[in-house]
Parts: C-alpha cells; sequence; structure tokens
C-alpha cells in the first residue's frame, strides 16, 4: 500500500468544523508540505479544497458504484464547452457544510471568503453555451439523473480582457499556473485518438466489404475528473475532462542528440490539442486546430462510454436503451460518423444496425439560427485528417438523399438545400445537417426560437422529419444563480415560505401574497440595496469608481456582439447626456448603467463597441452636471464570478437583441430571479418569461420577429429613422464627428457607416424610439418605489420555470428516455 493511501485512509471525513480543521492542517502537512504558520493564502486554500473532496469523494464512489449495480441509464453531454466558474462555494452549499467550513477558516486565522477568491474560474467556455452546460450538470446531478459531462481540459479558458485606453487588450488565461485541487489525473483512463491515414478496403471471413482506417497518427487522451454534487441528496457525478498527451513509448535510444531534442520537442505538439479554448462565439472559422479538439472530444468519449458499456451490458444493439449522448451544438456532431464507424469497422454491424443504434443513442441541440455560425468543414479538411469518417459521411449522405427523393420526389433546389455535404468551390459538410439526419431528437432553446428553426433554417428537414424537433427552454440553477450569489435575499425567501424552493422552483409562487405585505417588502427592496452597496464597494475598491447606490443600476452584461445592441444602450446614454446638458434643472431619474462582456478577438466591430462604450463613460463621468444624475460604466473581464456579484445588484436587466436572433439568452432568467426588472424585446425566452410574470411586470418594446421580417421586405432605410429622431440623430452626429474621441475623430466611423450607409442590418435605429420611450417607463417604475418592488417581486416569484432542473426534467423524458431516475432521485427534506 502506498504511503498515500494508507495517509488517506486516517483523513476524518467528519461533518463538524473540529474535523475540518483537523483535515484542513493535515493536508496542508501531509498534502503540500507545509504547515500554518509557513503556508501561504493559495496553500490554504488548496487544503481548504482537499478537505472538501475528502467528504466528496466517498458519495463520488457510492454513486458510480450504484449506477453500475442498477444498470443505470446513462446521459453523456458532450460540449466543446463548460463554463463552471468556482466550485468551492457551490461545493459547500451542496454538501451543507458553509457554516462549518467558514468556522474551520476562522479558527485557523483566515477569512473565508478572501480564501474563496483564490479560486480562479473554470473558464472553459466563451458565454451561454457553455454556462448552460455548467447548469445542466449541476440540475443533473441533483434530480439524481446519471448524466455526466465530457469537454476538454484547456490550459488556458476564455481569455482575459484588459481595457487598455478604452480598448480591449487579451491576455491568457493561465487558470493550471498553480494546478487545481479540484481534478482528479485518471492515468487508468487513457486513449488514444487517432488522425491521418486512410481507409482502406478489404473482405472478412464472410465476403462482405468492410474498411480498415489504417497508418494513422495518434495522441492520447488522458481523464481529468471533477466531481459535480447535487444538491444535499448525496449524488455525486462527474465533469471528465481530457487532456492530450503524446504517445507515451517514443523509442528514443537510436536518436542522435538532435533526433531526441526533436521529438521532445513533438511531444508538446500533440499537447497542443488541448491547450486553448478558441473564443469565438457564434462565428465558425475553420481552423485545422478546432476540427482536431472536436474530433478529440468526440473520440476520447466513445471509447470511454463503449468501455463502460461493455463492462455491463454484452449487446451493442442495446446501447440506445443504457445510453443517451446529446451533443451540445455541432462541436460534436462527428460522433454521428465515429459511431458508425466504431459499429461497423470495430464492431462488425452491417450498415443498417448501426445506423439504427447511431440514431436512437444521438440527440442535438442547436443554439442560434445565425448562419455564420454554423459549422461548415472543408471536405478536403476531412479527407486529410479524418478519411474513413468522410467515407462514412458521403455514404450518409446518398442515403438520405435518396429517402429526400422518395419523399419529396425530384426537387433538385430541395435537394441541394438538404444535401449534408454542400457542393461548390469548395465543398463541406454541414454539421448541423448531418446532426439533423443522423439523430433522433433536434431540440431548439426557446419556445420562439424552436418555431424559428423549424420554420427557416431546417425547414426542409422539418417537413421531412417533424416528430425529430422539439423544444427544450433553457433554464438556469437556481443553487448557484439565486441561493449562492444573493445569499441575503435567499434566506428572506427560506424565512417566509421554506426552502422547497430550493429544489422546486416554482414554489417561489408563494411569494406572489407577499407584495402586500409591507414589512416583507421592506426587507426585500432592503436587500436590494444592500447588495447595491456591496458592488459599489466591490468597485471602488478595484477601479476606484463610486457607483451611485441611489441611481437605477441598469445593467447589461453578455458577449458583445452587434445583434445584442449594446450599441443601443450606449446611445441611450449618449442622449441621456445630451437630454442633462440641454435641461440642467429637469428633473431626472438618477441611473447607473453597466456594461460587461468580451468580444471575440477577431470581431473588430465588437471591440470598437467597447472603445465606443469607454468613450461615452469617460464623457459621461468627468462631466459634473452628470453628478447625481447620470453614470455610466465598463467593467473589465465579464465572468461567472463577476456576474454573481452584478445581478444581486441589479435593477434593470437589459435584454434587448434584434427580435429572432437571441435563440433563448440566460442572463435574462438570471435577473429575473434576483428581482431585476427586464427591458427588452420579444425574443429568445423573454417571450416565455414575458408569460410567467405577466404583460405589466415586464417592459416590453420594439421589433417582433414579424414585424422584422415585414419592415425588411418593405424595405428599411435607416436614414428615415436618423431624421426621423432629434435625439437620436443628435448622438449619431457625435460618435460620428469625434464628440466622445475628440483625439481622433474619425474613430468610429466604422460603426456610425454600419448604422447609416450600411443600413442598420440589426436595426438599432428601427427600434431606437420605442426603446427610449420604454426607458422613459422605467423611469416612471421606478420614480414609485413600492410599484417598482412590487414589480420586481412578481419576477422574483415567477419565474420558477426557468429552472434548469425543469429543463432537465424535459430532456429526461422526451430525449434520453430516462424519466424513470426523476422521481428516483434521493429527494432532498430540508434542512
Ligand atoms: I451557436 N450561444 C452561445 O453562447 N454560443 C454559441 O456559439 C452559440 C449559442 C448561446 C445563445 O446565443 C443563447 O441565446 C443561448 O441562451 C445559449 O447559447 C444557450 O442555449
Amino acid at each position: 500500500m502506498s504511503t498515500t493511501t494508507s495517509k488517506k485512509l486516517n483523513v476524518k471525513t467528519g461533518m463538524d468544523t473540529e474535523s475540518i480543521k483537523a483535515d484542513i492542517l493535515s493536508h496542508l502537512r501531509y498534502s503540500l508540505a507545509t504547515d500554518i504558520e509557513t503556508a501561504n493564502k493559495k496553500e490554504f486554500y488548496k487544503s481548504v479544497v482537499l478537505s472538501v473532496m475528502d467528504r466528496l469523494h466517498d458519495s463520488w464512489l457510492n454513486t458510480q458504484k450504484e449506477y453500475r449495480e442498477k444498470k443505470t441509464k446513462k446521459i453523456y453531454y458532450i460540449s466543446m464547452e463548460f463554463l463552471i466558474g468556482r466550485l468551492l462555494d457551490n461545493a459547500l452549499v451542496n454538501l451543507n457544510l458553509e457554516q462549518e467550513f467558514r468556522d474551520a477558516c476562522k479558527d485557523l486565522g483566515y477569512d473565508y471568503e478572501e480564501i474563496r477568491d483564490i479560486e480562479n474560474d473554470a473558464a472553459l467556455g466563451n458565454g451561454g453555451l457553455g454556462r448552460l452546460a455548467a447548469c445542466f450538470l449541476d440540475s443533473m446531478a441533483t434530480l439524481g439523473l446519471a448524466g455526466f459531462g465530457y469537454g476538454i481540459k484547456y490550459d488556458y479558458g476564455i481569455f482575459k480582457q484588459k481595457i487598455h485606453d478604452g480598448y480591449q487588450i487579451e491576455r491568457p488565461d493561465d487558470w493550471l499556473r498553480f494546478g487545481t485541487p479540484w481534478a482528479t489525473t485518471r492515468p487508468s483512463v487513457m486513449y488514444p485518438v487517432r488522425f491521418y491515414g486512410r481507409s482502406v478496403p478489404y473482405t472478412d471471413e464472410d465476403g462482405h466489404l468492410r474498411f480498415k482506417w489504417e497508418n494513422t497518427q495518434h495522441v492520447y487522451a488522458l481523464a481529468n475528473d471533477i466531481p459535480m454534487p447535487g444538491f444535499r441528496n448525496g449524488v455525486v457525478n462527474n465533469l471528465r475532462l481530457w487532456k492530450a498527451t503524446s504517445p507515451k513509448s517514443l523509442d528514443l535510444t537510436s536518436f542522435n542528440q538532435g533526433e531526441y531534442i526533436n521529438a521532445v520537442r513533438d511531444i508538446e505538439l500533440h499537447e497542443n490539442i488541448s491547450r486553448v479554448l478558441y473564443p469565438n462565439d457564434k462565428i465558425f472559422v475553420g481552423q485545422e486546430l478546432r476540427l482536431k479538439q472536436e474530433y478529440f472530444l468526440v473520440s476520447s468519449t466513445l471509447q470511454d462510454i463503449l468501455r463502460e458499456y461493455k463492462q455491463q451490458h454484452d449487446d451493442l444493439r442495446d446501447l440506445p436503451k443504457y445510453v443517451a449522448i446529446q451533443c451540445n451544438d455541432t462541436h460534436p456532431n462527428l460522433a454521428v460518423p465515429d459511431l458508425m464507424r466504431i459499429l461497423m469497422d470495430e464492431e462488425g454491424f452491417d450498415w443498417e444496425t448501426s445506423w439504427d443504434i447511431t440514431v436512437k443513442t444521438l440527440s442535438y441541440t442547436n443554439h442560434t439560427v445565425l448562419p455564420e455560425a454554423l459549422e461548415k468543414w472543408p471536405v478536403s479538411m476531412l479527407r486529410n485528417l479524418l478519411p474513413r469518417h468522410l467515407q462514412i459521411i458521403y455514404e450518409i449522405n446518398k442515403r438520405f438523399i435518396n429517402k429526400v427523393h422518395e419523399h419529396f420526389g425530384d426537387d433538385v433546389n430541395r435537394v441541394r438545400r438538404m444535401s449534408i455535404i454542400s457542393e461548390g468551390e469548395q465543398p463541406s459538410v454541414q454539421m448541423a445537417n448531418l446532426g439533423i439526419v443522423g439523430t433522433h431528437k433536434v431540440n431548439g432553446v426557446a419556445a420562439l426560437h424552436t418555431d424559428l428553426i423549424k420554420k427557416t433554417i431546417f425547414r426542409d428537414f422539418f417537413e421531412m422529419y417533424p416528430e425529430r424537433f422539439t423544444n427544450k427552454t433553457n433554464g438556469i440553477t437556481p443553487r448557484r444563480w439565486l441561493k449562492q450569489c444573493n445569499k441575503p435575499l435567499a434566506d428572506l425567501i427560506t424565512s417566509e415560505i421554506g426552502d422547497s424552493w430550493i429544489t422546486h422552483l416554482s414554489d417561489l409562487r408563494k411569494l406572489d401574497d407577499k407584495v402586500n405585505d409591507k414589512k416583507f417588502m421592506k426587507k426585500y427592496s432592503d436587500i436590494k440595496q444592500q447588495n447595491k452597496e456591496r458592488l459599489a464597494a466591490y468597485v471602488k475598491e478595484n477601479y476606484g469608481f463610486e457607483l451611485n447606490t441611489k441611481a437605477i443600476f441598469d445593467i447589461q452584461i453578455k458577449r458583445i456582439h452587434e445583434y445584442k445592441r449594446q450599441l443601443m444602450l450606449a446611445i441611450y446614454a449618449a442622449a441621456q447626456y445630451n437630454y442633462i446638458k440641454a435641461n440642467p434643472d429637469a428633473p431626472v431619474v438618477p441611473r447607473t448603467i453597466i456594461f460587461a462582456g468580451k468580444a471575440a478577438p477577431g470581431y473588430a466591430m465588437a471591440k470598437m463597441f467597447i472603445k465606443l462604450i469607454n468613450s461615452i463613460s469617460d464623457k459621461i463621468n468627468n462631466d459634473p452636471d452628470m453628478e447625481g444624475k447620470l453614470q455610466c460604466f465598463f467593467l473589465d473581464n465579464y465572468s461567472v464570478t463577476l456576474a454573481e456579484q452584478l445581478i444581486p445588484a441589479a435593477d434593470v436587466s437589459e435584454q434587448i437583441s434584434t427580435a429572432g436572433m437571441e435563440a433563448s439568452g440566460t442572463g435574462n432568467m438570471k435577473f429575473a430571479l434576483n428581482g431585476a426588472v427586464t427591458i427588452g424585446t420579444l425574443d429568445g425566452a423573454n417571450v416565455e418569461i414575458k408569460e410567467e410574470v405577466g404583460d405589466e411586470n415586464i417592459i416590453i418594446f420594439g421589433l417582433t420577429v414579424e414585424g422584422v421580417e415585414e419592415l425588411r421586405r418593405s424595405g428599411y432605410s435607416s436614414w428615415e429613422y436618423y431624421n426621423a429622431d432629434k435625439a437620436l440623430k443628435q448622438v449619431i452626429d457625435q460618435i460620428r464627428d469625434g464628440f466622445f474621441e475628440p483625439d481622433h475623430p474619425s474613430l468610429f466611423h466604422t460603426i456610425t457607416n454600419s448604422l447609416l450607409d450600411g443600413n442598420d442590418y440589426f436595426l438599432v435605429l428601427a427600434d431606437y424610439p420605442a426603446y427610449a420611450e420604454a426607458q422613459k417607463e422605467v423611469d416612471a417604475l421606478y420614480s414609485k418605489p413600492d410599484e417598482w418592488f412590487k414589480v420586481a417581486l412578481y419576477n422574483t416569484a415567477r419565474v420558477g420555470k426557468f429552472s434548469s432542473d425543469r429543463t432537465i426534467s424535459d430532456y429526461a423524458t422526451d430525449i434520453w428516455g430516462c424519466e424513470d431516475q426523476l422521481n428516483k432521485g434521493r429527494e432532498y427534506q430540508g434542512s
């Protein structure tokens, strides 16, 4: 027995402060070779986490054992992104050990908050898509589903954003510099992932034509596991992140010195596969390294799934009975040809049997209708990198096109639209088409979005396979997005209605009755004020800027994208500035506008928006006439952790995308839950939020999807809107003429040109007048605090639908076929 094992067996894993303290001290000494006198904060943090891990390991092992013994159907969620953020608070909340660890830290001379803040966010995602995957893991564990995440352990997550002179600068996110105590490397779980080579035909014993993928090169995928605890139910699921390592047995004995050095350098090339997360959001950039990452994830994950399956079952034809695989967007859709390849080439099944298993096991989620986001891999690239897969894709396509002919007759245009391979100058594989043809369910992420994909981008497919399309409105985990990030509100709610809401969020409806309870409403509004002050203290400390906590906190935080229209809020800020300058004595409702968000490093327009926001902010914040009336501030390096501070402090939630362009949004749900009032368009899940909270409790403005279509059809001219609205024209002129950037007056011409000569594709000018009116409604409502907080409370009380527990239950029932597991989840019975 190794010394580590015998030491671990002696570690006490009690749930009381004293045993926790003992374990922290023990880890300092025996895991980190230091002690309480000499350890620094990072080491202390690490010991704390190791002590938390000690308290997860039994449940982690027991959960897996139970799944094995009961042959539970397993759900595999494959995603290129998991934006899980910090894990310490979440683990302690779920283990119900917050107070004990707090006390233990304190007794040992550390402040828990300070220790918590040592943790780097695991920022292995760009935005909503990656955060959704993280919320789903939390809900699967909480519901007691055998749900596993599979992703890549990037050495570098989403870049760190700095602002220099108003411009975004990207810096590497070296989150693993000191390692992470949350991840356990599993040397026993490692698979070769093959690339290149060629597909070689041969005849098997039965005289059938078969193919072998030969002469390949390979890298290894090494498993790193992060525990995913459910909420106080003893369930601990797993997030498995693959790290690329080079083939182990490089025989170097015959090499001379130069070859040896080169061979070692090659190791690095192999390991590059898991080096860095691509920082693009909703834009397809056809880089080969990205394609390698996608296949690396798919190949290692399928090998792992099948190895596990074979340990428990002997007939692969039962795979769909015991396994469901969800592809998060098209990024993992090579799972279709890879599973086919394994079943045919390695397991010896015929095409029809393999196809039946594949389609029934896989399903695919679509997250956008934006055409520039859809993945189309050049055939030439696939032929080089994955020749056998390309061959299978061609065969899938051939058979599919035959079906299209059967179904629709000879409709060449339709065939061209539906083909998995698009012909033309650079033939490419349409990964979305592959996903629809090769899986049994395709889902959109909000009701409106699902309707839209059926009517637009996937219309032909919907006509052919209507039963494959289904909606699964997104959700958020109430553990992180209320219980953890807004403890004062969570505690108030629990003291009024009990704590069942933590796992049954719709129970918050019981708060509806409290709108007339003056004492309660006072506490509710006091908490908002307290959260605003907490945020102000943070901003003061980190930026030296003093937020006006008497003002409306009006917040837009998300990736910077033209369709999300941060520009519209920036224009509104400038228009308010102009109004106050022109009417110094007019009463105004004070506002503090806060932005945060990253722009893709290659997205010039989005980066220019950041600069513009900062220029407008400088103008506003340095003008004494604005004091007490208007502020505007861009916070750098938006992250999950920053969101956890901002959202509880928001009065107004900005959800103002051009109708039809935001698939769902999930920030909108987090804000509403924390009692912010939404100002938004009828887009994505805003539509359903409106249905839940009621028309009077959300401020909706602007063009609808139909309105957008109609306006474009009838010939939109942004110049008309520019000329028709004085305040709007003034701001656009100012942006164009250098008012906000006198030293470089033409700096923002790309922006004003796109609005005017470019005819404003995102309809900012078309929606602006309605937006400005809606902002007046915000002011009017905020001026009547009693009314305001009623509306806010109705938001908190009525958004239970948007718990990711509900979303996951819907997937379990309609896609994964594991609804039987839902009620078996060891139910949390209150503290
Ligand atoms: I495609 N989404 C994202 O964050 N990144 C992407 O590359 C793509 C979609 C987002 C959508 O924009 C949001 O509307 C949605 O709420 C989120 O995915 C989760 O579904």
